[in-house]
C-alpha cells in the first residue's frame, strides 16, 4: 500500500471514528492496558500512520523502536506473505523449519562479540531477557543478577524486578522475583562533574561487591544505551571496565540490546560504540522484524550450549511468519543503507537540537546516537526534572 510520505489532516484529532472506537475500546478493554493517543489505525506504511478517519500523522512512535525499517516495508510484506501461505507454525522444537536457523545464522554473524555464537530465539523482549537470565545461571551455577538504575527490562514478573521504576510498571503487582540487585548507573548529565565512566564503573562494582559478591553473581544485565530510563549513554569506558570485573569474577556480561539494537543507533548493536565491549549474551527483539513478534538471545557458544536439550523453549519462539519477517530485514539491514539511514538523521538531528538547547533554558542534556536521540528537560537554571514541560510538550505533539 503506497501513501504519500506526509501529514496530512482531514478532520479533528482524534476523527469521530476513532472517537466512537474508542468509546467501544473502553467498554471491552481491560483498563490497565493505556492509550497514549486514542487514534485508531488502520493503515501505515514507511513513517506514515493512517488512522480510520483518513489523517495521515508522523508516526514519531514506531511502534517504541520496532518498525526500523518502516512500516510495511515491501521486502518484509513479501516475506511475510510467502510464508504465511506456506507454513504457519509446528514448534520448532517439535518439527524444525529452516527461517529459525537462518535468523540465528545472522545474528550469530553481526551479534558483537569475536567468538563463536548460537542463538536462541523467543516472543518478547522480556522473554529473550528471561531466558538470557535461564543460561546465566545454568552457566555460572550462580544464582543472582545485577541491573542499573534507570533500567527497564520488561513485563513479567522476573523483568519487573529488574526495571528501575515501581510506577506503572510493578505497583501492586508484586511479589517481585528477588535475587535481583541495582546499581548506579553512568547517567554523565546528572553523574558529579567530569566523573569517567572507568569511575562510574569503579562505583557500580563497590555496590556490587558490597551488596552481592562475586561468588554468587551469575551475570550483570545492562542496557548499552538505555531505552525507557531516558536514552542514557554511559561515559566511554563504563561498560569495558565492568567487563574487565565481570571476566575476572566469572560473571557473565549480558547487553539487553531490545530497545538499541539491530540498527536503530546507526551501528547493528548499540554495543558495537564501545570498542573492546564484547558481551557475552545480548538480547534482541523490537527492530528485528518490523513488527513481527519475535525476539532473540544470542550469545557465547559454550554459554549458549550450557542449558540441557528441552531445557529451553516455548510454543510459538520463533515462529515462522516473525522468523521470515526477521530474516528480511536482517538481510536488508545486511545489503547496506539501513544503519547509514540512523546515522543520517543523527547528522540531521543532533545540531538542531543542540542549537534548541542554545536557545531554550529549559533543555538540560541533549544525547543519544542514530535515530535514538533524546533531550531531557529540567526546571531552567537547575537540573530538576520538569514535568510540567514534558506534559506541554507530549500535549503539543497528541493535539490534546
Ligand atoms: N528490554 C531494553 O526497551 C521494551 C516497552 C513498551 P517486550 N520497552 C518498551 C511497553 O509499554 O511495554 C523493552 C526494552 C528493553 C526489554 C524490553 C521488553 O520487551 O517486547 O515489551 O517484552
Amino acid at each position: 500500500m503506497s501513501e504519500a510520505t506526509v501529514r496530512k489532516l482531514v478532520t479533528a484529532i482524534p476523527g469521530p471514528k476513532s472517537q466512537e472506537l474508542h468509546q467501544n475500546r473502553l467498554q471491552h478493554v481491560s483498563a490497565g492496558v493505556g492509550a497514549a493517543l486514542p487514534v485508531y489505525i488502520d493503515h501505515a506504511h514507511g513513517a506514515i500512520l493512517t488512522d480510520v478517519d483518513g489523517n495521515q500523522l508522523i508516526d514519531l512512535g514506531s511502534g517504541i523502536g520496532v518498525v526500523t525499517i518502516g512500516h510495511t516495508n515491501d521486502g518484509v510484506v513479501k516475506a511475510v506473505q510467502e510464508q504465511v501461505a506456506k507454513l504457519t507454525h509446528t514448534l520448532f522444537t517439535v518439527t524444525p523449519y529452516q527461517p529459525y536457523v537462518r535468523v540465528c545464522e545472522l545474528l550469530n554473524k553481526h551479534a558483537p562479540g569475536n567468538f563463536p555464537k548460537k542463538s536462541a530465539l523467543f516472543n518478547s523482549g522480556a522473554e529473550a531477557v528471561e531466558n538470557a537470565v535461564k543460561f546465566a545461571r545454568k552457566f555460572t551455577r550462580k544464582s543472582e543478577i545485577v541491573v542499573f538504575d534507570h533500567a527497564y527490562h520488561g513485563r513479567t514478573n522476573l523483568t519487573m524486578a529488574m526495571n528501575f521504576k515501581a510506577a506503572p510498571y510493578g505497583n501492586g503487582f508484586g511479589p517481585l522475583a528477588g535475587s535481583v540487585q541495582h546499581v548506579p548507573m553512568s547517567y554523565p548529565y546528572r553523574d558529579p562533574e567530569g566523573m569517567t565512566g572507568e569511575e562510574a564503573a569503579r562505583r557500580a562494582i563497590t555496590y556490587i561487591e558490597k551488596r552481592v559478591g562475586a561468588e554468587d553473581l551469575a551475570a550483570i544485565f545492562i542496557e548499552p544505551i538505555q531505552g525507557e530510563g531516558g536514552f542514557i549513554v554511559p561515559a566511554p569506558g563504563f561498560l569495558t571496565t565492568l567487563q574487565a570485573w565481570a571476566r575476572n569474577n566469572n560473571v557473565l556480561m549480558v547487553a539487553d540490546e531490545v530497545q538499541a539494537g539491530i540498527a536503530r543507533t546507526g551501528k547493528w548493536f548499540a554495543s558495537d560504540y564501545e570498542a573492546g565491549f564484547e558481551p557475552d549474551m545480548v538480547t534482541i527483539a523490537k527492530g528485528i522484524a518490523g513488527g513481527m513478534p519475535i525476539s532473540a538471545v544470542t550469545g557465547r557458544a559454550d554459554v549458549m550450549d550450557a542449558a540441557h536439550a528441552g531445557g529451553i523453549g516455548g510454543t510459538y519462539g520463533g515462529n515462522p511468519v516473525a522468523a521470515a519477517a526477521a530474516v528480511a530485514v536482517l538481510e536488508q539491514i545486511e545489503a547496506g543503507g539501513v544503519l547509514e539511514k540512523a546515522q543520517a538523521i543523527e547528522a540531521f538531528m543532533l545540531p538542531r537540537l543542540l542549537e534548541l538547547q542554545q536557545r531554550h533554558s529549559i533543555i538540560g542534556d541533549v544525547r543519544g546516537r542514530g535515530a535514538m536521540l533524546a533531550i531531557e528537560l529540567v526546571e531552567p537554571g537547575t537540573k530538576n526534572p520538569n514535568a510540567a514541560a514534558v506534559n506541554k510538550v507530549v500535549a503539543f505533539c497528541s493535539f490534546l
